[in-house]
């Protein structure tokens, strides 16, 4: 890369790939893609760690994010500030997660997260899975219909009988459904 200017220390680069799954030069990529997200806003060097956060505008806007129904509350779950604003180290951990590199337990977790759990409370009741299920058909279905396979899903994943599904009781539900972690792959 000698053309180009270093952006990083060593330490700041040793530091990215410990806590993700990604080699210098997969960092390096992700960080050109994050900077061409806003040129203007994210500056070349970064061994000042600048705060810069990019809006989420721009980052559900990816190619890898643009259709995925879910992709306000990806970048929500990863963002530091909770509304999907992204920095770097957000934005690395999020790939990183969704990388296929990224380990099973890891990715059920932020599945449980992003997909279902939405009011954070680490359970996921009734009118989580509403929003979930509305959020997969796209609002094709009746509220009736959504009622009968939330219910349906909770009778069949609760397994300790409180009504509500803990990740405990998820990780269980999708080992029965092998390819659901597969959905959570971006490629990059
Ligand atoms: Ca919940
Ligand atoms: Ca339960």
């Amino acid at each position: 890369m000698g053309n180009k200017q270093t952006v990083f220390t060593p330490e700041q680069l040793d530091a990215y790939q410990d806590a993700t799954f990604f080699t210098r030069k997969e960092i390096l990529r992700l960080f050109d893609r994050y900077r061409d997200l806003a040129p203007q806003l994210v500056p070349l060097d970064y061994t000042n760690k600048p705060e810069v956060k990019l809006p989420y505008e721009l980052i559900g806007s990816m190619p890898e994010l643009k259709d995925n129904p879910f992709r306000q509350r990806i970048a929500e779950v990863f963002s530091e500030d909770g509304e999907g604003n992204m920095t770097l180290d957000d934005f690395l951990d999020m790939f990183s997660v969704m990388s296929e590199m990224a380990p099973r337990d890891l990715k059920a977790y932020y599945a449980f997260k992003i997909y279902a759990d939405f009011n954070n409370d680490d359970y996921i009741c009734k009118s989580d899975l509403e929003k979930t299920v509305n959020k997969l058909t796209r609002k094709e279905l009746t509220p009736e219909e959504v009622c009968l396979v939330c219910n349906k899903v909770i009778d069949e994943a609760d397994l300790d009988n409180d009504g509500k599904l803990s990740l405990e009781d998820f990780q269980h539900m999708i080992v029965r459904a092998p390819d659901f972690l597969s959905t959570f792959h971006i490629r990059i």
